[in-house]
C-alpha cells in the first residue's frame, strides 16, 4: 500500500499490512478496465453503445442492476461499472435455443458452474421438461398456458406461491399481484423478503413508512451521513456521485463496517477528466470503524449515550426535546435501557473502544441534520429489528426525521424492488387494498396473509405447497439452507420459471416444469398497441418509465406482463372484468389501473411517468405524518446488545458474513475478480483475520471446511474453500453469497420480518 492513502490517513483500525487489499480508489480507470473486459475481444456493439448512453435518462432505459435514483440532470453517462455489466449480460448475442436444451440433459447442466449456465445466452423459445429425456424440450406458448392454467385449476389456491424478484415492471408485477389473489391466494414472496424485509416491517413500526424518507435532494444539505452495513462502491456506485458532492461541500462521512469496503473510503469519478488524469481521489468516509458483524446495536447504544452525556452537560443543546415531546413515544424506556448498558458490554459487543465510539458521536452532535443510510449489514441479522430500531432513535434525539437534509435511507437492491412492493406483491392482505379489489374487479381477495419467503420454504420441505411460480430470480440459489431445498423442490406438481437467462434453479423442475422466455428491459416491447414503456420505482420512492429498444432475442420471447395476463387468462375465476387480453395490449390500461388502486401514490401515472428525475409518490414520515400505531414516531427500547440473536457459542464459533463481490449481480456471476476488495482468481474462499487464523491452528491458503454450529439434526457443511487472510474483525469469517448459502439455517433469520441472517450465522472451521 502506498503510504498517504486517505485510507491510511483515516485508519481507526489498526490493518493488516500483509493480507490483500486494493489501493485504488473506487471508480477511476478500475472500473473503466472492468467495464471493457465485458465487451470481450469483438468491442461493443452499436446496440450496446445505444443502449449504455441512453441509461437512467429521461425516455431511455432504466438500469436493470441496482435501485439507486436517476436524477433530473444526468451526467453524460449515468451508469456505472455494474449497471454497464447487468447491461451487456442482458444484450448477450449467445442464444440457449432448443438446440442448446437438445444437447444437454439437465443432469449434465446440473454440474455446470453458474456463470456458465447463463453465458449459454439469452432464452429464446419456451420450454416444458421432458423428464424421459431428462431435457427440457419447445413447446408452444398456448400449450405451456394451457396446461400452466390446468394444474393452478387442479390445485387449491393456498397451495401455489408466486415468487417475483425485483425486475419486473410496474405493470407486470401490478397484474401479477393481482392474478394471485384473483385465483385466492397472496402467496406472493419476494426477493426483498431475503434484503430489506427487515425494513418493510420494522420501519413501519418506528416510522410509520416501509420505505425510507430521503429524496436526492436531501444529500444537497445534510452535515453528516452515518454509513451502517452497505456497500457502495459495489453494490450502487452511481450513490458515490451523490456522496463525493456531498463530501465536496463539506458532508462529513462516518462509516461502520467489518469490512474496508473500497468505495466507501476514496472514489475517483471516471467521469470527471480532471480527476482521471491526475489521479486525485475523493476521500468519502472521514471516520471508518471496523465494527463487529452484529455489533451495531452496541455502537448505537454507545453513540446514544454519548448524545444523552453531552446533552446533561449543557441541557437542550443537544437533544431536540420539541421533537420528542411533540412527535414521538417511547423515549424514557428507551433512555433508561440504553443508560442501563454499560461501556465494557458496549465494547464487547462492538468491538470498538469507547473513545471510537465518542469521537463518531461527536461528528452526530456537531451536524445540524444528519442521514442514517443503510444496507444489508443491519437488515440481515436476527435482531435486524433492534438494528434499525436503535438507528431511528439515535435520528429522532435529534430531530433528524422529516425536515430537509435528513433521514433514514435504505439502500434498496434490485431495480424495481421497492416498486413491486408498492403495487401489491407481497403476502399480507394490506399490500393491495380489497376494497378496490372489490370495486374495480368484482373480486373477493384472502383476508389472511399467505407465505413469506421463510414461510414457503418450510411449507415447500413439509409438502404443502405443489406449484411455484418464479417470475424472474434464483431462488434455489439465493434462498438459505440450499441443499434441503434443492431435495424438496423437484417434488412440486409444477415449476414455472420466466427468465431472461438459465440458471440453477430451473434445473429442478417439478413434475410438469415450464421454463418461459421474457423480454429484458432494454428490448423492444410490441403489444397491440403499438411499442410499450415499463415503470419502476427507485429506493428514494421515484417512479421512472423505461422504453428498450434492443432486438429482442428471439421472435418467439414475450414481455413479462403479456406471460402473465396469459397465465391468468387460462386459470380461474372467468371474471369478465379481469381483460387479460386487452391489458396486455396496452400497459397504459394498466397504468390506469394501478392508479385506480393506489390513487395517492400514483396520481396522474399515465402523464408523469417520464418526468426528469421521475415522480414522487411521496412519503407520510417526510413530512412528520407518523402512520404508526401511536400516530407517533416510536422510541425502541434495546433488550440486548447483539444484533445476533440467541446462537449456540463456544470459543471456536465463528459469526460468518456473506458477501457480493462487485463481478456478481446477485447470483449471477459476471466474473472472479473482486477488484475492490483486492481479490481474484477464486470465490470458494473463507476469508478471516490472521490473528484468528493462529489462535485456532490454522495456516494461510489451507482447504478447510466451514460447517454450522446449529444443530438441528440437518448437516450443513461446505467443503474446499481456501483460507484466506483478510482485515477482518475477531471472531468472523466472510466468504461468497450464492456459495456459502448452505450454511444459512432457513430458521435463522430476523424476528419480526423472517429476512435471513446472511450476515450473522453462526459457523466453526474444520481443518
Ligand atoms: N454489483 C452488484 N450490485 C448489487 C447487487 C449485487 O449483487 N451486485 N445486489 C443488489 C441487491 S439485491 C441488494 S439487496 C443490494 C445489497 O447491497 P448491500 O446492502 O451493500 O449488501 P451486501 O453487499 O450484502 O453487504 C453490505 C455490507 O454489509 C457489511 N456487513 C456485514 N455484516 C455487517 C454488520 O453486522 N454490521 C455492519 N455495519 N456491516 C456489516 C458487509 O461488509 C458489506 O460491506 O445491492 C444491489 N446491488
Ligand atoms: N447468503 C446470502 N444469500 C442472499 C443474500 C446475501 O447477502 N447473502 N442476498 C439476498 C438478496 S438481498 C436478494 S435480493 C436475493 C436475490 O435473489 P433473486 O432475485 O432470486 O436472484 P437474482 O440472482 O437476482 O436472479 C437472477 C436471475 O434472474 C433472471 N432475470 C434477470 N433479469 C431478468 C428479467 O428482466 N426478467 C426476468 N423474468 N428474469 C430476469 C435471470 O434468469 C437470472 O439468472 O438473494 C438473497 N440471498
Ligand atoms: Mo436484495
Amino acid at each position: 500500500m502506498t503510504g498517504d492513502t486517505a485510507a491510511n490517513k483515516h485508519r481507526t483500525t489498526q490493518q493488516d499490512e500483509q493480507v490483500p487489499t486494493y489501493d485504488h480508489p473506487a471508480g477511476g480507470w478500475g472500473s473503466v478496465q472492468s467495464v471493457a473486459r465485458m465487451f470481450g475481444t469483438t468491442g461493443p456493439s452499436p446496440v450496446a453503445l445505444k443502449m449504455l448512453a441512453k441509461l437512467n435518462k429521461p425516455r431511455g432505459v432504466m438500469c436493470s442492476s441496482c435501485a439507486w435514483a436517476k436524477p433530473a440532470k444526468p451526467h453524460r453517462f449515468e451508469f456505472c461499472e455494474n449497471g454497464a455489466k447487468a447491461t451487456l449480460w442482458e444484450l448477450d448475442p449467445a442464444r440457449a435455443d432448443a438446440s442448446f436444451f437438445e444437447a444437454h440433459t439437465l443432469s449434465e447442466l446440473r454440474s455446470w458452474h453458474d456463470q456458465d449456465l447463463e453465458s449459454s445466452g439469452r432464452l429464446t423459445t419456451p420450454l416444458r421438461y421432458d423428464a424421459q429425456s431428462d431435457r427440457y424440450r419447445s413447446v408452444s406458448w398456448d400449450e405451456a398456458f394451457t396446461a400452466i392454467g390446468r394444474e393452478l385449476t387442479a390445485l387449491p389456491p393456498k397451495q401455489s406461491v408466486f415468487y417475483a424478484s425485483g425486475h419486473a415492471g410496474l405493470e407486470a408485477s401490478y397484474l401479477y399481484a393481482l392474478f394471485a389473489r384473483a385465483l385466492g391466494h397472496q402467496n406472493l414472496p419476494q426477493s426483498s423478503n431475503m434484503c430489506h424485509e427487515t425494513t418493510s416491517v420494522n420501519l413501519a413500526t418506528s416510522i410509520g413508512t416501509p420505505v425510507g424518507t430521503c429524496t436526492l435532494e436531501d444529500f444537497d444539505h445534510c452535515d453528516a451521513i452515518f454509513f451502517f452495513g452497505q456497500n457502495t462502491g459495489s453494490n450502487s456506485p452511481r450513490f458515490l456521485h451523490t456522496l463525493k458532492d456531498a463530501v465536496d461541500r463539506g458532508c462529513r462521512i462516518v462509516t461502520f463496517n467489518p469490512v474496508r469496503e473500497r468505495g466507501l473510503i476514496e472514489f475517483v469519478d471516471p467521469q470527471d477528466p480532471k480527476q482521471m488524469t491526475i489521479g486525485r481521489s475523493t476521500e468519502i468516509s472521514e471516520k471508518y470503524y471496523q465494527v463487529r458483524p452484529g455489533g451495531d446495536v452496541a455502537v448505537l447504544t454507545g453513540l446514544i449515550k454519548c448524545v444523552l452525556d453531552t446533552d446533561a452537560k449543557a441541557p437542550g443543546t443537544v437533544i431536540d426535546f420539541d421533537f420528542i415531546n411533540d412527535e414521538t413515544d417511547g423515549y424514557d424506556a428507551m433512555l433508561e435501557a440504553v443508560q442501563a448498558a454499560t461501556w465494557d458490554e458496549i465494547e464487547a459487543h462492538s468491538g470498538l473502544s469507547r473513545a471510537l465510539i465518542e469521537e463518531a458521536a461527536q461528528i452526530y452532535i456537531s451536524a445540524d441534520k444528519a442521514i442514517a443510510i443503510y444496507g444489508m449489514g443491519l437488515t440481515q441479522h436476527v435482531n435486524g429489528w433492534l438494528n434499525l430500531g436503535m438507528l431511528c432513535n439515535l435520528l429522532f434525539l435529534r430531530g433528524n426525521i422529516g425536515k430537509l437534509g435528513t433521514g433514514i435511507s435504505p439502500v434498496r437492491g434490485h431495480s424495481n424492488v421497492q416498486g413491486q412492493r408498492t403495487v401489491g406483491v407481497g403476502e399480507k392482505t394490506k399490500h393491495m387494498p380489497s376494497d378496490k379489489l372489490r370495486a374495480l374487479f368484482d373480486i373477493d381477495p384472502p383476508q389472511e396473509d399467505g407465505m413469506n419467503i421463510v414461510h414457503a420454504g418450510e411449507a415447500m420441505l413439509d409438502g404443502r405447497v405443489k406449484a411455484m411460480i418464479s417470475l424472474g430470480g434464483n431462488l434455489l440459489r439465493a434462498m438459505p439452507d440450499r441443499e434441503r431445498m434443492e431435495q424438496v423442490w423437484r417434488k412440486l406438481n409444477l415449476t414455472v420459471n420466466i427468465a431472461t437467462k438459465l440458471n440453477r434453479t430451473h434445473l429442478f423442475p417439478g413434475r410438469e416444469g415450464y421454463l418461459l422466455p421474457c423480454l429484458g428491459r432494454t428490448d423492444r416491447d410490441i403489444q397491440a398497441s403499438g411499442p410499450q414503456a415499463v415503470t419502476m420505482e427507485d429506493s428514494l420512492s421515484h417512479i421512472y418509465g423505461s422504453i428498450g429498444e434492443a432486438d429482442p432475442p428471439g421472435e418467439d420471447v414475450m414481455s413479462e406482463t403479456a406471460i402473465v395476463c396469459a397465465m391468468a387468462e387460462a386459470s380461474p375465476p372467468d371474471n369478465p372484468k379481469l381483460c387479460w387480453r386487452d391489458w396486455a395490449g396496452n400497459y397504459d390500461l394498466i397504468r390506469d389501473l394501478i392508479e385506480a388502486t393506489f390513487p395517492d401514490d400514483f396520481r396522474d401515472f399515465n402523464e408523469r411517468m417520464f418526468q426528469p428525475g421521475g415522480f414522487d409518490r411521496g412519503n407520510a414520515a417526510r413530512d412528520r405524518d407518523w402512520q404508526t400505531d401511536s400516530g407517533r414516531a416510536q422510541f425502541t427500547t434495546p433488550t440486548t446488545l447483539s444484533a445476533l440473536g440467541e446462537v449456540p457459542s463456544e470459543p471456536t464459533t465463528l459469526t460468518l458474513i456473506t458477501l457480493r463481490s462487485n463481478d456478481q449481480f446477485n447470483t449471477t456471476i459476471y466474473g472472479f475478480s473482486d477488484r475492490l476488495r483486492g481479490l481474484s482468481g477464486d470465490r470458494k474462499i473463507v476469508l478471516m483475520n490472521r490473528d484468528e487464523i493462529a489462535r485456532l491452528g490454522l495456516s494461510e491458503g489451507q482447504k478447510v471446511s466451514l460447517a454450522s454450529t446449529i444443530d438441528d439434526g440437518t448437516k450443513r457443511q461446505v467443503d474446499g474453500l481456501t483460507l484466506t487472510a483478510f482485515d477482518l474483525p475477531a471472531g468472523c469469517v466472510a466468504g461468497y453469497y450464492p456459495e456459502l448459502n448452505p450454511l444459512v439455517p432457513l430458521a435463522l433469520h430476523e424476528k419480526n420480518s423472517q429476512t435471513p441472517a446472511y450476515k450473522g450465522a453462526p459457523v466453526r472451521v474444520i481443518a
